[in-house]
């Protein structure tokens, strides 16, 4: 037996083995080595995503269908080895969501955790989880825990577009989706916008706070705060060689990630930076918030520029070079691995 090649095929085994497929019986020798592989092996490719062309789609989508009837007006990124999976990465999926003036995408809510990333926003764009509505803001990182209430809307004059995360793969993987509406567009408010912050994201948390599920009580990491906290690392001058500056979104309950199976990043790539590979089995979705550079995936390079987004398949090495100051957002089901004891990573080339 060998983990890497599968034994021969002889006359009398390929008659046994087509005699028990009648009876959905498979011999484990013939697939092993697929599945139980030394290293990662995956379908999905690395690729990416100019924003210039997702909006041009996007937009004209707006012009075919309304967010009401289609209940989210998101086009998927599918990733090119996985078409018809509805999946960026094996684990997880992402879309980018449009939502024109005046329009509401209605109150649902579903197994899955969500996160939104906002790319393109105007005065009006709010969402509003569990009965608090917060604005929207360029770069801001919003999360829609499990099984909330959650709707979308744009008040205002421009288009609202955001990256949407999902870990739809996972509970497909699990059989475990529910999802109802809630049979309005928007949500009763029950909390004044801010509430969140005030509550849980000011190193402080209410005495005698429980903690209700997994995901963080915070829903809206706004962008200010969290790129003015790179900004005072950068002075310190302690830039990671593989992550230049990279920081956590955290649950400030416990520690641990924003959402239970999706973690989720910032960093800072000064200008000039060059990083030093890296790979690691959560599979990851980069989306460019500032700056411009190239990412070097499996011996691809991908230039980029704000707002375009690309993908990182499972232990792939994968470095950076920055041609500006740049600050790159990426997510990936790091959480979920880790809780399930899966995730490795291999800093250099070794
Ligand atoms: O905004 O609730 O991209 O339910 C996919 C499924 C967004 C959402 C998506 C969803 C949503």
């Amino acid at each position: 037996m060998s983990l890497t090649n599968a034994p021969e095929l002889t006359p009398e085994r390929r008659e046994f083995y087509e005699r028990i497929d009648t009876r959905s019986i498979t011999p484990l020798w013939t697939v092993l080595s697929s599945v139980v592989t030394p290293e990662p092996k995956s379908a999905c490719q690395s690729h990416l995503w100019h924003y210039d062309d997702l909006r041009k789609f996007l937009i004209e989508a707006g012009g075919l269908i309304t967010a009401k009837e289609a209940e989210r007006r998101v086009l998927v990124l599918e990733n090119p080895g996985l078409r018809g999976k509805t999946s960026i990465t094996t684990d997880l999926y992402a879309g980018l969501q449009l939502v024109t003036p005046g329009e509401s995408a209605p109150a649902h809510r579903h197994s899955q955790s969500a996160l939104r990333l906002v790319l393109e926003t105007d005065e009006g764009a709010h969402t509003t989880v569990n009965g608090e509505r917060t604005p929207l803001k360029y770069g801001d990182f919003v999360i829609t825990p499990p099984w909330s209430w959650h709707d979308h809307g744009n008040d205002g004059d421009g288009p609202v577009i955001w990256l949407d995360g999902l870990d739809l793969p996972m509970v497909s993987l699990f059989d475990a989706s529910f999802a109802e509406e809630l049979g309005v567009d928007q949500q009763e408010i029950t909390r004044v916008s801010g509430d969140s912050l005030a509550r849980y994201a000011a190193n402080m948390l209410p005495v005698g706070y429980e903690a209700r599920g997994q995901a963080s009580p915070v829903f809206n990491y706004p962008y200010d705060r969290a790129r003015s906290a790179l900004e005072t690392l950068k002075a310190q001058g302690e830039i990671d060689p593989c992550h230049g500056i990279k920081l956590q979104y955290v649950n400030p309950v416990d520690g641990g990630p924003a959402m239970p199976t999706i973690s989720t990043f910032l960093q800072l790539l000064p200008k000039g930076f060059r990083s030093v590979s890296y790979r690691s089995t959560d599979a990851t979705i980069f989306a460019a918030l500032e700056g411009k550079g190239t990412t070097t995936i499996d011996g691809k390079a991908y230039d980029w520029g704000p707002r375009d987004i690309f993908v990182v398949p499972s232990w792939k090495g994968v470095f950076h070079e920055a041609e500006d100051e740049s600050v790159l957002f990426s997510f990936s089901a790091r959480a979920a691995q880790e809780k399930l004891g899966y995730f490795r990573e291999r800093r250099g080339n070794g």
